[in-house]
Formats: C-alpha cells, sequence, structure tokens
C-alpha cells in the first residue's frame, strides 16, 4: 500500500514552476536525470469525453493494482491558470479525485499556439520527481497540438466521440499516424460501432504494431480493454524503442522548449530587440540568450 501523496504540496509546486522563467525553472528542476516514468497522452476534440474515460481508466488501473500511483495532468485551453485547485471546474474527475496514490491537476495552455502549455515539460518532469508510477496528459486536440503530444508520451489515446463525422478524413493524416490507441468513446449513442468501423479501414501499420480501436462507455464499459491495450502497446515499445531513445527524445524536446521559452522572455523584456535588419536582430538575440 503506497502512503498517499502530499497533493497540495504537489499542486503548489506545479503553480510555482507553471509561472516561472526559466532560470527559476531550471533552480528547482535542473538537477533532474532523464527518468522513463511510463506517460499516457489522452488527446481528441472538446468534449469527446477525455477527462470521463480518464475517471474510469484511473479508477479501474488503480483499483486493479495495475498501478499504486498515477499523476493526471489536464490541459484547458479556456481557463487561467488554476491556482492550487486540485479539480478544475471542467474536469469531471470527482468521482476519483480521492482515491489514495491518484493526484489530478488542470492546468491552463496559456493561450499556447499548440493547444500544449509552453511549459508542459517542466511540469512533467517535474511530476516525474515524484515518483508517480504512471502519469496521463490530457490535451485538447487542436490539429498540431494532437501530433506533437505523441512526442511527449509513450502511448497516445486518441479519443473520437461517434459525432466526429467529416473529421475522420481531416484525422487521416495527422492524428491517426501518431495515435497507438484509438477509443471511440459515447459508445452508447448511436454511430459508435459505425465509427470505430470506419477509422478500422484507414488505420496503417506502424512496423508491427496495429493501433487498436475500443469503443468505451462512461459507465466503464470498454475501459478494461482499453487498459490492457495500454499495457501490450507499453510492453511492445519496451522491445521496438529502449529506454534511452525514449529518454533522450524527451530531453531534446526539453532542451528546445527552455529555449523557445527563454528567446521569448528575452523578446518580449525588450521590444528594441527584433529591430533592424534581420541578422542583426538575430545576433542581437542569441547574444543576450548567451548562445551568440
Ligand atoms: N452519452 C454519453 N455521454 C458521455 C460519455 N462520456 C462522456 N460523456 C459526456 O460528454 C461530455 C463531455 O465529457 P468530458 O469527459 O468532459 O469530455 P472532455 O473530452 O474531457 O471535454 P473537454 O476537456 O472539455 O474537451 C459530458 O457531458 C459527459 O457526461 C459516454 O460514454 N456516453
Ligand atoms: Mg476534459
Amino acid at each position: 500500500m503506497t502512503a498517499p501523496r502530499p497533493r497540495r504540496r504537489i499542486s503548489r509546486e506545479l503553480t510555482r514552476i507553471a509561472n516561472a522563467p526559466v532560470d527559476s525553472v531550471l533552480a528547482e528542476i535542473g538537477d533532474s536525470a532523464p527518468a522513463s516514468r511510463p506517460r499516457i497522452g489522452v488527446t481528441g476534440p472538446p468534449g469527446a469525453g477525455k477527462s470521463t474515460l480518464i475517471n474510469t481508466l484511473a479508477a479501474h488501473r488503480i483499483g486493479a493494482n495495475l498501478c499504486d500511483t498515477m499523476a493526471v495532468l489536464a490541459i484547458d485551453p479556456s481557463s487561467p491558470v488554476s491556482g492550487g485547485s486540485i479539480l478544475g471546474d471542467r474536469i469531471r474527475m470527482d468521482r476519483i479525485a480521492d482515491l489514495p496514490g491518484l493526484f489530478i491537476r488542470s492546468l491552463s495552455s496559456r493561450g499556447a499556439r499548440n493547444g500544449l502549455c509552453d511549459n508542459i515539460v517542466d511540469l512533467l518532469v517535474a511530476l516525474e520527481r515524484h515518483a508517480f508510477d504512471e502519469i496521463v496528459l490530457e490535451t485538447v486536440g487542436t490539429g498540431q497540438s494532437e501530433v506533437e503530444v505523441a512526442e511527449l508520451v509513450d502511448t497516445t489515446v486518441l479519443i473520437v466521440p461517434p459525432d466526429a463525422g467529416d473529421s475522420v478524413q481531416t484525422m487521416k493524416s495527422g492524428i491517426l499516424e501518431v495515435a497507438d490507441i484509438i477509443a471511440v468513446t459515447k459508445a452508447d449513442m448511436p454511430g459508435a460501432a459505425r465509427m470505430a468501423a470506419d477509422i478500422g479501414t484507414i488505420l496503417r501499420a506502424r512496423g508491427d504494431w496495429m493501433p487498436p480501436v475500443v469503443e468505451t462507455r462512461g459507465d466503464g464499459t470498454g475501459v478494461p480493454r482499453l487498459s490492457d491495450e495500454i499495457d501490450r502497446h507499453r510492453a511492445w515499445l519496451a522491445e521496438a524503442r529502449p529506454h534511452a531513445v525514449s529518454n533522450a527524445r524527451r530531453r531534446r524536446y526539453h532542451l528546445r522548449a527552455l529555449i523557445a521559452r527563454q528567446a521569448e522572455e528575452a523578446l518580449s523584456g525588450d521590444r528594441h530587440l527584433a529591430e533592424g535588419a534581420l541578422a542583426d536582430a538575430y545576433e542581437k538575440l542569441t547574444r543576450k540568450l548567451g548562445v551568440g
């Protein structure tokens, strides 16, 4: 039995890191070595049923002792940083909020262009330092972010509601190519089986991994199968992509994100920095960052 996490303390720490400039972030988590805690990304259009599914998935995985501790980070595109509150208003996870070993936090995407927050990697590393067995990241799919989230996690679960309609065609080129598992939610509604079949016809195997399509319902139907598929994918991944490769990829992503933020901080701190000839402005910026 794992001791309950000090949720309030972790939540305050995330708030602090979420609002901190790069230098302070590095002071706080800069000594972190690469660590691969399994990460599950859950992405899909607004209102697709992501939070509901994470709800039942967490209850199932913790209840069945598949993991002792789980952290859920939900990126909420609309609300401002939910200062320290454990539950965002929009995430319907109240049923599991008291589950021992579970930590839930929603965060604003702060208007970041890609629907992820620009400091998401810092927060994932901060959570990793608390040694959760699994970390789940919920993001609202806004085109590019769906694809980008796959860079940050081991297993990408794409959530598709039965009424997604035409979007299946647009999904074809982007997210379907990176989704490891597809969950058609709201399977109690008409069109779910049809949607699952339609997606099945356009899915392609990646290497020898064929993304499975699972139908789920808010009452938890289909969730044990989804959970099994997550474990099956994780086992496959352990063979196909060693941890060292995942760690190196995450580290590169993190470094790029830190540099991008540092540049943003420099540019917004000095409006003259971007003036003049492009090459001059570039030189001024890189000098300011100490990389020129
Ligand atoms: N009929 C039906 N409704 C569902 C099911 N799952 C979720 N819903 C409803 O769909 C709505 C959205 O559910 P959420 O779980 O909040 O969806 P979400 O994708 O997390 O939404 P955002 O985070 O706002 O993008 C809620 O009103 C849920 O009650 C289901 O299996 N069947
Ligand atoms: Mg949600």
